[in-house]
């Protein structure tokens, strides 16, 4: 049982503040504080969210009184901080903030601690120790060693500063390989009643009140531009996709909708779909146990060939399944190293339509060395596949991709990882980021495929979709939503056809204006 005494905590995890919008469930978190409760350890989460109207100012006050305030009521013998590479500045912030006021000891884990443990241990930095990898046994043995005053040789998959004040690293990055050992997460930590309100994030473009789900960690391909594949190579002896027990997730689903009311969920898997005999599993026994949520998931296009088991996803309530459709150029999808055909793509979309299934194809621009003649066949393919929503972005060349190691030139140094949190969609932030060869008008090519695919994505009039608002608890709020989400759409169908057709007509009619002033002006 755990070990909570009044208001302490043996350790307290902190989810970034840039996450103060998401609607994604902070899974590190749960997952680590369910596997440290099993154990008796007691834990903590401070999972702020920004209110509604509250400015950012105010909310970054709340949120350093909140950390501050928790560290001093719970006297934690470890405060825990996870990151990503967009958030390593924030964090070092944070971390610092912390550190002036209390000498308790720092972890911090998560994508870009893996990836570049030295930036976080040096001398005079406010971390103590960083977490290689997946952090459950990892931290389990930290926290002992810190409990019991061991010496920290006996710490694993972690780095910290050595007696010769350089950084000390032990172990390799840890891959759990036994998932089913890791109780479900830990939801009674955070405020669920904000996760599970109807919103467009879950099932991308289509309200619904749910969350995500994991079912399995890892991927046996390797984008170049997906910074998995790099996590998962610095172990070589670990399988790279590691399975949950169907059993487990299908009383977390239970357990959500007894709890929490959820009228669907989304999968999150890094690759769902890759055992065909699980797919079947999960989708007779979500059946059986009649819980009748409607949901989605993320997964490849070779995956989806059999139209069997794609009826029976479906009777168990699939609606959508997304898809990194990333071009429509071969060559492209090989550049990226994507392992998938346009043929492959093709099919894959036949059959989500002959089956009635909803799809998502997301699309990513600037891909390297990518031409003009490469953004028509994704057109094309576009035109063929018609997917029920369209997702675009700017490719990004993230820190641990193949992508930064060929292109990115001179590296980034830590304060530049805040171009990271700029916004990628329409826009190359940096030069160094730049790495398509043609110099096409992302904004307007955005906004012209936008008007012809993406517009009015969020209607389904799928009936177990409708069926499941009708008879849901938050009818009321889906109602409401669902008008806002329509303005919003108006909203951008103008903008759109504003930077598509005004944008350029009223240039071509005042650019000749201009420049014959111009040529005056020289003249003269
Ligand atoms: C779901 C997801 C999201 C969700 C958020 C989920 C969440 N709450 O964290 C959303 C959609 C919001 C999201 C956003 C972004 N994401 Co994302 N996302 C993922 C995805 C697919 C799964 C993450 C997840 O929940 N995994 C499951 C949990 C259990 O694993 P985990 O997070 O890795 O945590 C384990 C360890 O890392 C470690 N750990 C983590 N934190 C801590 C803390 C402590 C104290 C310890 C000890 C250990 C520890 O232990 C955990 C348990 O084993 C990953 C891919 C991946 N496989 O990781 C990408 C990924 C993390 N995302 C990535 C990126 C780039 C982004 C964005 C920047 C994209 C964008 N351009 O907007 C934004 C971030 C914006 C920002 N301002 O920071 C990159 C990160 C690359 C990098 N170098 O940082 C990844 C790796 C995908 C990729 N493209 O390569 N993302
Ligand atoms: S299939 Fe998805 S998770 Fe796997 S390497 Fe490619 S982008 Fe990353």
């Amino acid at each position: 049982m755990p070990s909570q005494k009044d208001k302490t905590s043996d350790v307290i995890l902190i989810s970034p503040i840039t996450r103060a919008y998401w609607t994604y469930l902070p899974f590190a978190l749960l997952y680590l504080s369910s596997y440290l409760e099993s154990y008796g350890i007691s834990t903590k989460i401070i999972d702020l969210k920004i209110r509604n109207k509250e400015r950012y100012i105010d909310f970054k006050n709340r949120y350093i009184d909140t950390v501050l305030k928790s560290i001093k009521e719970s006297k934690p013998l470890l405060i825990g901080l996870t990151c990503f590479t967009s958030e390593y500045n924030l964090t070092m912030e944070l971390a610092q903030t912390i550190k002036n006021k209390t000498n308790i000891p720092i972890v911090v884990g998560g994508v870009h601690p893996t990836l570049r443990p030295q930036e976080f241990i040096f001398p005079g930095s406010p971390i103590d120790f960083v977490v290689i990898g997946e952090g459950e046994t990892p931290l389990f043995t930290l926290v002992n060693v810190l409990k019991n005053k061991y010496s920290f040789e006996k710490l694993k998959s972690a780095a910290y500063l050595g007696n010769n004040n350089k950084i000390q690293v032990n172990g390799v990055c840890n891959v759990e390989k036994d998932l089913s050992k890791f109780p479900m997460p830990n939801y009674d930590k955070i405020d669920m009643n904000f996760y599970v309100q109807p919103c467009t994030g879950h099932i991308r473009t289509l309200l619904l009140s749910g969350v995500q789900i994991i079912t399995s960690r890892g991927c046996p391909y390797s984008c170049n531009f997906c910074a998995n594949n790099y996590l998962r190579s610095k172990n070589k002896d670990c399988p790279s996709v590691r399975y949950r027990p169907i059993d487990q997730i299908i009383e977390e689903l239970e357990l959500l909708v007894k709890k929490y009311k959820i009228d669907g969920f989304y999968v999150i898997d890094d690759c769902f779909m890759i055992l065909k005999e699980r797919t079947v599993e999960f989708c007779e026994k979500l059946i059986r146990k009649g819980l009748n949520l409607v949901w989605g998931a993320e997964t490849r296009v070779n995956f989806v060939t059999d139209e069997k088991l794609l009826r029976l996803m479906k009777k168990s309530g699939l609606i959508q399944l997304d898809f990194g459709v990333e071009s429509g150029s071969p060559s492209m999808l090989k550049e990226i190293n994507k392992q998938q055909t346009v043929k492959q793509i093709e099919a894959a979309f036949k059959l989500c339509r002959k089956v009635g299934i909803r799809t998502f194809a997301n699309i990513m621009f600037n891909l390297p060395n990518e031409t003009e003649e490469d953004v028509i066949l994704t057109e094309k393919l576009l035109n063929d596949i018609k997917p029920s929503v369209l997702g675009m972005a700017l490719t990004v060349p993230l820190l641990g991709t193949k992508i930064y190691e060929e292109y990115v030139f001179p590296k980034l140094t830590p304060p530049e990882y805040e171009l990271y949190n700029k916004s990628p969609y329409y826009k190359i932030v940096d030069d160094r980021f730049m790495l398509a060869k043609h110099t096409i008008d992302f904004k307007k090519l955005m906004a012209k495929l936008r008007l012809k695919y993406g517009l009015f994505g969020g209607i389904s009039l799928s009936p177990i979709y409708l069926r499941k608002l009708i008879k849901s608890k938050y009818l009321r709020i889906y109602i409401i939503k669902f008008i806002k989400e329509r303005i919003k759409d108006l909203i951008y169908l103008f903008s759109d056809i504003d930077r598509v057709y005004i944008h350029s007509k009223i240039r071509n009619l005042v650019m000749p204006i201009v420049q014959k002033f111009r040529n005056l002006k020289e003249a003269n």
